[in-house]
Parts: structure tokens; C-alpha cells; sequence
């Protein structure tokens, strides 16, 4: 499945741009523009058929694939060791199905505590809507070093929602020793589910979770123990504790603790406004009816489930609801009122309304020059004994469109981001799909796709990926 390739080490320049006002779209020129020889990079291995996760775990990087394949390399000799798959599970080539979430047990390396945890999408006997057959379930199995197997699957939670689009499915685990995952919404109100009701501003009744009906989950961030049963101490929403910890997410494929226990998120926004955030107990975080800030910019939210004509014919213009089909009903931001709304740390990015989405500069591919960067997952930097000097407080962001991974600064505290944090690192003609660091700190590995668009040096949106399905490695240049 993956083969073992090395290439001569090569040096790059790392990128270390500000932006000079925050929150607003970093210019083509920036993205490409070297400055800092910084970092070497070295591509580890490449053809990973279904890239989507990487970790580091009991001295190996791990490899997760959204068609259940979990492969391990061994970071003293780059070479792959042996494959687990991961059973039952369903996908399709071109969704955001499959196997998604894996969590290793904090102990794990710790001999009598090697769970892993995986959240993954599997069939649904009693699915009832032929659009979504399938359901989304979690699973611990145990790692069994001496036979390099693992055993003992056990399902923790089933019955979650499952689509082909939006799924997130982020899973970590907290200090606090429960399982957190994040549930994108499924993908409602856009492309093959436009006229789906969003649902990331449900919440289920107590009959329905009696019942473990869960498919309001969608659009949520759930907390759970690590028997997948409800904490007692979860928030109430609408007097209900269910699994929900937070409420109102669009695509949340980023989450990381940092070591204070501090919960950050990174989302994907639509057209605009993918968000960074701290996520806080019984928060709403906005969506569909706030993108970003509740700032009526650049955004309004288009209900197409509402729409009483051929739903069948129904378009989305591609304006960010500012511009939509006669008919269908659109909310300002404004006019949404709710008291526990959370607003981003930063968003990537906002623009006015009078911001053109139909920018020729990425040729038949506009939306790659839409004001976001398709983020894809979050990774908190929590250095080491060769730590790159200067990064305190860091979180990773890779971005699927864009080629880089930003690095945006927090305070002490985590819980604002300094005003000029867009820096961006290791640009590269490849869609970045999750980033983790070597446990001394000193090295950046970065997984990318295996298919699909980025845009260009030139500005273009292309689909010529030059590392698909890699393991690129990235070295602080001056470390041992
Ligand atoms: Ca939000
Ligand atoms: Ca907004």
C-alpha cells in the first residue's frame, strides 16, 4: 500500500509573514514569498492511498486512513512496520467517510493501558433515509505490542450521524479522561445535501436521547466518559445532558489540548471565516446562522431547506447567502440572538460584503480563492528538550487549499491570539492534512492528500499535487 521512498534531503525556506491586520486574507504573493532558510525537508514516505491522520505514539508515527488501514513508521529507520485494519468499515473514494477519529489512552505507553480509540463510519441496518444509509459509531480496541495486533473491539457508541460530507470526527482525549469528538453537520445546506436541514442548532429532546437517538448530534462537539456513557457533569442544554458539549460547528476538523487543558478547535466556515477557537463548556459557536464574528460581514445564512418552490432546480449562487435564488429565506447575523455565543479567536479569513467571489485569478476552480484555507485539523506545539526557540504558545494549523501550515501565536493564557499571528510555514504545491511534532520538539511531520486541489504558486487552482499521500518531515535546521 505505501511505498518506502527517500529523497535527498532539501533545503526550503520557511515563511515568516505577518499579517498586517488580522482576520483579513493574506495576498497570493505572501503564501510564496521565501524569507527564513529555517527547516529542512525531507519527504519520509508517499502513495498513502487515504491519508487522513497522523500521531506519534510509543516512539512511531502512526498513520490513519479513511479506509480503516492504520500503518506505523518507525522514525529511527523510515520504514513502514506492520499494517492494522480496522473492520467494518464503509467509505466512499471521493467523500470525507471512513475511518476518521483515532485517540491513543493517555497512559498508552504505560504497558496496561494500550487503548486506542477510533471513530469511524460503518453501515446502518435501520437507516430509514435512503440519502444516509450509514451511521457513525465509536470503538476502543487494545494494542497488543507482542503480536502487533489489535484486539478486544468493543463499541463504546453507535448510532452517531454519518454522511459523505463534513463528518470532522476529531477525537481526543482530555486530562479530564473523556473522549471528545467533534461532528461536522453533515454537509446540510450545501452541494448533494443543499435542501437537508442544518442541524448544528438542535438539540435533542430527553426522549430522544433516552431513546439514544442521536442524530441531532450533528454540528456538535460530545464529551463523553471513556465507556461512551454521558458525564454527569455535561452541560444542560434546554434542560437536557446528553453527549453535547458544545453546540453550533460547521466542519470542526481540528482538536488539540494544550497542556493547561485548555480545548482549541479549528473549523471550516464556507465561502469565508474558518474559525479558530477555544471551546468552553455549553458554548455556541454560532453556526449556520453566525459565520466567524456576528458581524453581518461578509456572510448571511441562506436556508435552502426552506425554500417552497422545485427544490429539485434550486442553485447556490456561490455568494455566501448575500446573493441567493428569489425565495429562499435568508437571516442577517444580527438578527440571531442567543446569550451564549462564542465568537472566534481568529478567523481565516473576513471580508466586507461587497467581496468578490468570483475571482479569475484561480481559473474554473473560484472557490480555491474564496477568503478561507480549508483547515484541517489543530495541533498544539508543546516543544521538548530540542524545541524550535521562539515557539511558546503555538498552535499548528495545515490547510487543505492553501499548502501551508499556519502557526498562529497565543498569549500565556491561550486565550487570545496576538494581532499579527498569520504566519505561514512550509509552502509547498500539496493539500496539508494533519501535522504533529517529533516528542523533542525539533521536527514538524506533515501528512498530505492523496488527491484534490491547492492552489498554485501562480494563484491558479490545479490538481497536480507534487507530494500526494506523503509524509513530509520538516527540521529545525538548527537542531542535533
Ligand atoms: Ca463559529
Ligand atoms: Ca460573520
Amino acid at each position: 500500500m505505501n511505498t518506502y521512498l527517500k529523497l535527498t534531503s532539501f533545503f526550503i525556506s520557511s515563511f515568516f509573514i505577518q499579517n498586517a491586520i488580522a482576520d483579513q486574507p493574506i495576498p497570493l504573493k505572501d503564501y510564496v514569498q521565501a524569507t527564513s532558510p529555517d527547516f529542512n525537508r525531507k519527504v519520509l514516505i508517499n502513495d498513502i492511498k487515504y491519508p487522513h491522520a497522523i500521531f506519534i505514539a510509543d516512539q512511531q508515527l502512526w498513520i490513519s486512513e479513511r479506509s480503516g488501514d492504520i500503518s506505523r513508521l518507525d522514525l529511527k529507520t523510515n520504514k513502514l512496520i506492520a499494517t492494522f485494519k480496522i473492520p467494518n468499515v464503509t467509505f466512499t473514494e471521493k467523500g470525507q467517510d471512513g475511518l476518521l477519529g483515532l485517540a491513543f489512552d493517555p497512559k498508552f505507553n504505560k504497558y496496561n493501558h494500550r487503548y486506542i480509540y477510533v471513530s469511524l463510519s460503518i453501515k446502518n441496518p435501520n437507516a430509514t433515509d435512503a440519502k444516509f444509509p450509514n451511521q457513525t459509531v465509536i470503538r476502543r480496541y487494545t494494542y497488543n505490542q507482542k503480536t502487533n495486533t489489535l484486539t478486544d473491539e468493543k463499541t463504546l457508541i453507535q448510532g452517531l450521524p454519518s454522511s459523505q460530507d463534513h463528518q470532522a470526527q476529531r477525537l481526543v482525549i482530555g486530562p479530564d479522561q473523556k473522549l471528545y469528538l467533534s461532528i461536522g453537520d453533515q454537509g446540510s445546506n450545501q452541494f448533494s445535501y443543499l435542501t437537508t436541514p442544518n442541524l448544528a442548532q438542535e438539540i435533542p429532546s430527553k426522549l430522544e436521547i433516552r431513546a439514544k437517538n442521536y442524530q441531532k448530534y450533528a454540528g456538535k462537539i460530545l464529551r463523553l466518559n471513556l465507556d461512551g456513557s454521558i458525564p454527569r457533569d455535561n452541560p444542560h442544554f434546554n434542560g437536557v445532558t446528553s453527549h453535547i458539549y458544545t453546540v453550533g460547528h460547521r466542519n470542526p476538523q481540528g482538536l488539540s489540548f494544550t497542556p493547561k487543558g485548555v480545548l482549541l478547535e479549528s473549523e471550516q466556515g464556507p465561502n469565508t471565516d474558518d474559525e479558530i477557537n477555544v471551546i468552553v463548556k455549553g458554548g455556541n459557536y454560532g453556526w449556520p446562522y453566525v459565520a466567524g464574528y456576528q458581524d453581518d460581514s461578509g456572510y448571511a445564512f441562506a436556508d435552502y431547506s426552506k425554500y417552497k418552490g422545485d427544490q429539485s432546480a434550486l442553485k447556490d449562487l456561490g455568494q455566501n447567502g448575500l446573493r441567493v435564488v428569489p425565495g429562499v429565506p435568508v437571516y442577517q447575523e444580527s438578527s440571531w440572538t442567543i446569550n451564549n455565543f462564542i465568537k472566534p479567536l481568529k478567523t481565516l479569513f473576513t471580508v466586507p460584503n461587497d467581496h468578490n467571489f468570483n475571482d479569475t485569478a484561480c481559473g474554473s476552480m473560484q472557490y480555491i480563492c474564496w477568503p478561507t484555507v480549508a483547515a484541517s485539523s489543530a495541533y498544539f506545539y508543546r516543544g521538548g528538550k530540542n524545541a524550535i526557540p521562539g515557539w511558546k504558545n503555538v498552535l499548528l494549523v495545515p490547510s487543505l487549499k492553501r499548502g501551508v501550515v499556519f502557526k498562529v501565536q497565543l498569549d500565556d493564557k491561550t486565550h487570545t491570539v496576538s494581532k499579527d499571528s498569520s504566519e505561514v510555514l512550509f509552502r509547498g504545491q500539496d493539500r496539508y492534512r494533519d501535522v504533529a511534532a517529533s516528542v523533542d520538539g525539533s521536527t514538524i511531520y506533515v501528512l498530505t492528500d492523496n488527491s484534490g486541489n491547492v492552489q498554485a504558486d501562480s494563484g491558479e487552482g490545479t490538481s497536480d499535487l507534487k507530494h500526494p499521500g506523503a509524509v513530509i518531515e520538516f527540521k529545525y535546521a538548527a537542531s542535533k
